[in-house]
């Protein structure tokens, strides 16, 4: 799971501009479908999403469930991610730290605040 997601990441990171940034939108779908906030599309992200790809990739690190990850125990390419995260700097990530970088992080990305995250706003 981790690793899916690390590779959609790193592929949208790449792919930049990507052609798909407008949405068909519903004139083809005839069910009165309730619309909230913009729907994500299979690019986007929504906070929901981006949350539970960081709550999978830190409980992948955290092996003994103690809701902490050691920056210390982390491959190189991972520590940068959750260094991210370590907002009091004790090398150590808590659950707690991690969903509050989650939600800074979100709110910051989103530039155009609709809730969803477009390849173009998380570059
Ligand atoms: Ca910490
Ligand atoms: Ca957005």
């Amino acid at each position: 799971m981790t690793k899916a997601w690390l590779a959609l990441w790193a592929a949208l990171a790449l792919a930049g501009c990507s052609e798909q940034t407008t949405a068909p939108d519903a004139a083809a779908s005839p069910s009165p479908t309730r619309k909230t906030a913009a729907a994500p599309t299979k690019e986007s992200l929504s906070i929901e999403q981006f949350r539970q790809g960081q709550r999978d990739s830190f409980a992948q690190r955290d092996p003994e469930s103690d809701n902490v990850v050691d920056l210390a125990t982390l491959p190189p390419r991972y520590r940068k991610q959750f260094k991210r995260m370590d907002a009091d700097e004790d090398q150590r990530v808590t659950r707690a730290e991690l969903e509050q970088s989650v939600t800074e992080r979100f709110a910051l990305a989103d530039k155009n605040k609709d809730g969803v995250l477009q390849p173009a706003e998380w570059k």
